[in-house]
């Protein structure tokens, strides 16, 4: 087999985002685009040769056809070995558990995660370093400046592999180990949690629930963990089989996308528990019957519950949220005397804090929740740590969370999204509120006074690295917040995203709809913005 080099010629827009490249499927279809990228990740590398990768994605149209091509380019770039998931599927939260397991050099994954597949879709890829989290900040940008002045790649010339059969082979000097996508992932689950007391719930012939895996990458896994290792009943897994096109849906766990589940959990005769997962697995939704819990409330409940759970019943060192998602965390972290940390949007910036000791439980907005068990946020585990409360407590997810408002107060919370908006109306938008927002302190609206108003910057209290401009909050005096900032996952124009928190002590104001109780910072949110004056859109296409 010949190893060849092939000249290139740079591409302009090779910049990663929030959560790795993301583009669409026809741009990395462009002759030399993948390879281009690949190149510039192992470029960005150092002391790679003769080393392990692991290498997988979820499932969607192109994954194949690219996890050949980085094979043979791995391959000529003188990696030891790959470990790749069974035909191509790895969820993101197993890749980080599969680098971390056997100690490999890093890992490549193949995601655009939640947003849709399919060959009119997007596709993606990112890389995650030894410790199983996404590469950060000055890693993906060493990548970016190389695919800037790439001019050439190396591929070995040979045939595609078999992804399918477990096994071991060469592809050149290099070997590959096609592995189970499932086996050791369902085994860490297997030692965080409780399996005997999950199993007896989910057997006991009352309780019903409703996995829905979007026919997404945690199909296998569900299946796996659910139905055979807890025995829960066939069919407790929906849409279970991963699609190219994930069945022409979008595989986004929110209420929005998640409808036919949101359906079921709020009919008639609606079981008890309903969650859902995203394109590569590292999302959450939870639902109990006629209830939904937001993800900030998630994180949260979760920490308050974190003693009745196996893996985390010594104790939190401390708990880490993005900075819009709602502070809940934060007052169960005070009342548990641990420390609670505020970090930019992508789950990248809790790597730091994780591997530090620093925070055990880390959550966002954006429906994602995980631990220090993996550098990855995890649909499924957030699940199973859910289901292990909902054992040891036997009450309802709505007893579980109005309980948990009653103790804590209850943080009314929303996103409301603009998609596909023009993206210089979305950054002028941006730029006249950081201009703004500064000088709002003192200013009223309404019932609400500004405390404070900037562009969110976050030094990492470990290594000391600056990230700034990373959204602009407006705070005001009785701890509610407005923030804005511009989606750096999305394909398509820009994406505006505004949240909007509101805190409330009282029970008995406490079960309000968020858009009602919210109403107020909503219309103080456009007078600040001009929202939609400067998007042109009367409304948000999504809110959650
Ligand atoms: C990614 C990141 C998350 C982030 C989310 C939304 O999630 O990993 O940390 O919260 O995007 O980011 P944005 O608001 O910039 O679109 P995923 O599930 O898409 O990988």
């Amino acid at each position: 087999m010949v190893s060849k080099t092939i000249q290139t010629q740079p591409f302009t827009d090779q910049k990663p985002g929030t959560s790795g490249l993301r583009k669409k499927v026809s741009v990395f279809q462009k002759p030399h685009y993948l390879e281009n990228f690949v190149q510039s990740i192992f470029d960005s590398l150092q002391g790679y040769q003769g080393q392990t990768l692991v290498l997988g994605g979820d499932g969607r149209y192109y994954n194949r056809q690219a996890i050949q091509t980085i094979l043979k380019m791995a391959a000529a770039n003188g990696f030891g070995r790959v470990l790749v998931g069974q035909g191509g599927i790895l969820s993101t939260p197993a890749t980080s558990a599969i680098i971390r397991k056997y100690g490999t050099f890093g890992g490549i994954i193949l995601s655009a995660s939640h947003n849709p597949g399919g060959p009119d879709g997007d596709f993606g890829i990112k890389y995650n370093i030894d410790n199983g989290g996404p590469a950060p900040e000055k890693v993906t940008e060493a990548m970016y400046q190389r695919s800037k002045e790439i001019d050439s790649y190396k591929i070995l010339e040979a045939p595609d592999v078999n992804l399918d059969t477990l096994g071991k082979f060469n592809i050149g000097d290099m070997a590959v180990e096609v592995i189970d996508s499932v086996a050791d992932y369902a085994e860490l689950m297997q030692s965080l949690f409780d399996f005997d007391r999950i199993r007896e719930l989910v057997t006991n012939g009352q309780f019903r629930m409703c996995i829905d895996s979007l026919h997404a990458v945690t199909g296998p896994y569900a299946h796996n963990i659910f139905e055979e290792r807890l025995g829960a009943p066939q069919g407790t897994v929906t849409n279970g089989t991963p699609l190219e096109d994930f069945g022409g849906g979008h595989p986004d766990p929110n209420l929005v996308y998640a409808h036919d589940l949101v359906e079921i959990l709020f009919g008639e005769n609606a079981p008890d528990f309903g969650a859902a997962s995203d394109g590569d697995g590292d999302r959450n939704m939870i639902l109990g019957r006629r209830f939904f819990v937001t993800p900030s409330d998630s994180l949260a409940i979760l920490a308050a519950n974190a003693k009745l759970v196996p893996g985390y019943s010594s104790g939190l060192a401390g708990i880490a949220r993005s900075m819009p998602t709602s502070q809940a965390a934060d007052r169960v972290a005070k009342h548990l005397g641990i420390e609670s940390y505020e970090t930019p949007t992508g789950w990248k910036f809790f790597g730091n804090l994780l591997d530090a000791g620093r925070a055990t439980l880390c959550g966002e907005e954006s429906f994602g929740t995980g631990s220090n068990h993996i550098r990855e946020k995890d649909g499924l585990w957030a699940v199973l740590f859910w289901l292990n409360i909902l054992a040891v407590r036997q009450q309802s997810v709505e007893q579980i969370v109005t309980e948990h408002w009653q103790t804590y107060g209850r943080n009314y919370y929303s996103r409301h999204d603009y998609e596909e908006v023009d993206s210089d109306r979305a950054n002028n938008l941006i730029t006249s509120l950081r201009a703004i927002a500064p000088n709002l302190k003192g200013k009223r609206y309404g019932s609400y006074e500004v405390e404070y108003g900037d562009d969110f910057s976050y030094t990492d209290p470990i290594d000391g690295s600056i990230s700034q401009k990373q959204g602009v909050r407006i705070g005001f005096t009785d701890g509610s917040r407005i923030v804005f900032r511009l989606s750096g996952t999305g394909t398509q124009g820009a994406t505006l995203r505004l949240y909007l928190e509101s805190y409330e002590p009282d029970p008995a104001k406490q079960n309000l709809d968020p858009q009602q109780a919210l109403a107020e910072l909503i219309t103080i949110a456009d007078e600040i913005a001009q929202i939609r004056a400067l998007t042109g859109m009367d409304k948000p296409t999504v809110i959650t």
